[in-house]
């Protein structure tokens, strides 16, 4: 019994074709495209037509492979969405969270409509200024009649889903991260909406992961000349599959999804949403089994991938690196999270320029600049892994790393030093692989999450890491502290 798991990053998606035998996960890629976001004018799309097209595209492979499928899902990242109309058409393309046009409403609706006490006490969420709800607010406030045209409001997994099924639902992961949904209530929240005066009616019943949605439609059967495949809703956020993916076998466990983004946090069973959690800006996003994902974001590889760019695509990670090494340590530090790296115009000057402000030695050569990132992240993580334990109120042997930034071999290095604790890392695609996983409990082949996560572990090729330099490296943080985390900005 085959499913197809289709995981659509930040730079590229990959459709994994997998089976379980004899308790043994096996696992293909057969089908890998490049996502590239197109600017039109200001504003930065989603080309979601060419994504579908992908899919398509994976789902006739994964056929003609010979697979039977019993399953097909799709993950991506959080907060985007489209928008029908009543009709059923996409009215237009979706906006890319990293686009501008949401600047300055989230302090603005904190101003006038809705405390974070309040928002927070509702939701859970953390405070991240391209939230749906904020994108949602800005829409109204920039082109109303847009969101009065709309019938529906599906996020970009659920979109696809319609597009495979015909069929409109939300899928519950991903309507946490809207900041518009009550984890309490498990539904979506009408008090906000009614505040923000958006309208309810654009909201779909909320489906949890493992959910059979239906089979793709008859024209799509048709048209790829394929059975009638059952279309499955997993955890469709991208970090809660790879959660769901992270290969531990203890009830609670630390974990580090590593990629643009990078989020630590830990598995609870029920919300955190005291004080605490607010003041250091943690969420609570919904996963698999109904449990919760406490977690920050960190702005990870994101600001080293920019920069990358910015020098030219044709200079490669491992010189990088390889420069990274060589550079003086503990040098300089910036706060990943300063909000001014979300989306830079050049990221290399940004990160002189927070440098400048804190008054830290410059970074100038390319090498600097890369052992800057790499051990400001590794500190950050240290710095957010302290305050999940205190929120947690727990102690955490190590950390899980998964995700493609582990491939960053000094980066994991580096977090083992930070922490002074062990890392272990893998898998990569742990966002695949937990798509895989519960559509495999969906279909009856695993039992549960706890089973899946010790599949996962025989399915990995776990990297091993133990902290060296533990000395200098607490110096190092009590210095990153000092020197980055003291602007008022930070979080
Ligand atoms: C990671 C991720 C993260 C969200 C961000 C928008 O891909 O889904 O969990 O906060 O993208």
């Amino acid at each position: 019994m085959s499913v197809l798991a289709i995981d659509i990053g930040a730079g590229s998606g990959r459709a994994l074709l997998a089976e379980l035998n004899d308790g043994q996960l096996q696992m293909k890629e057969i089908h890998r495209f490049s996502n590239d976001p197109v600017r039109v004018n200001e504003r930065l799309h989603w080309d979601i037509l060419r994504l579908f097209y992908e899919i398509k595209q994976a789902i006739s492979k994964a056929t003609q492979s010979g697979a039977v499928l019993h399953g097909v899902a799709v993950d991506s990242w959080a907060v985007d969405f489209g928008l029908l109309g009543k009709d059923g058409e996409l009215l237009r393309n979706p906006y890319h969270y990293r686009d501008h046009f949401n600047e300055g409403i989230m302090e603005k609706i904190h101003d006038s409509l809705i405390s974070k006490e309040e928002l927070f006490s509702k939701t859970g969420i953390q405070f991240l200024p391209f939230n749906t709800i904020y994108q949602l607010a800005a829409l109204k406030e920039k082109n109303g009649d847009l969101l009065h045209q709309a019938d529906s409001l599906l996020m970009i997994p659920d979109l696809i889903r319609y597009f495979l099924t015909g069929v409109k639902k939300s899928e519950f992961t991903n309507a946490t991260t809207t900041q518009l949904y009550n984890p309490i209530k498990m539904e979506w929240d009408n008090e906000i909406l009614e505040t923000l005066g958006i309208s309810k009616d654009l909201f779909h019943e909320v489906v949890v992961p493992g959910t059979i949605i239906g089979p793709l439609s008859n024209n799509l059967c048709e048209e790829l000349e394929v059975p009638a495949i059952p279309v499955i809703a997993v955890g469709e956020h991208d970090t809660a599959s790879a959660v769901a993916g992270v290969p531990a076998l203890d009830e609670s466990f630390a974990y580090l999804s590593c990629g643009t983004w990078s989020l630590m946090g830990t598995e609870v069973r029920n919300p955190v949403m005291n004080k605490s959690a607010l003041a250091m800006n943690f969420t609570n996003e919904g996963g698999v089994e109904q449990r919760f994902r406490l977690l920050k974001n960190i702005m990870g590889l994101w600001i080293l991938e920019e920069c990358r760019r910015n020098w030219g695509e044709d200079v490669d990670y491992a010189s990088l690196l390889e420069e990274a090494e060589e550079a003086p340590p503990f040098r300089s530090f910036i706060d990943p999270d300063y909000p001014p790296f979300l989306n830079p115009a050049d990221m290399p000057r940004q990160v002189q320029v927070f440098c400048e402000q804190t008054k830290q030695p410059v970074p100038e050569t390319r090498g600097e600049m890369v052992r800057c990132i790499i051990e400001s992240l590794a500190m950050k993580y240290r710095y957010v892994l302290e305050r999940t334990e205190r929120l947690a109120e727990k102690e955490f042997y190590g950390l899980h790393m998964v995700g493609g930034g582990i491939k960053n071999q000094l980066l994991c290095q580096f977090t083992s030093n930070a922490l002074g604790k062990p890392v272990w890392a893998g898998p990569a695609e742990a966002s695949a692989i937990g798509n895989v996983l519960v559509q495999l409990i969906t279909i009856g082949q695993i039992e549960g999450l706890d089973e899946a996560r010790k599949i996962a572990l025989k399915a990995t090729d776990m990297e091993y890491y133990f902290p060296e330099q533990k000395d200098e490296w607490s110096l190092g943080y009590e210095q990153f502290c000092h020197k980055a985390m003291k602007s008022e900005a930070t979080t």
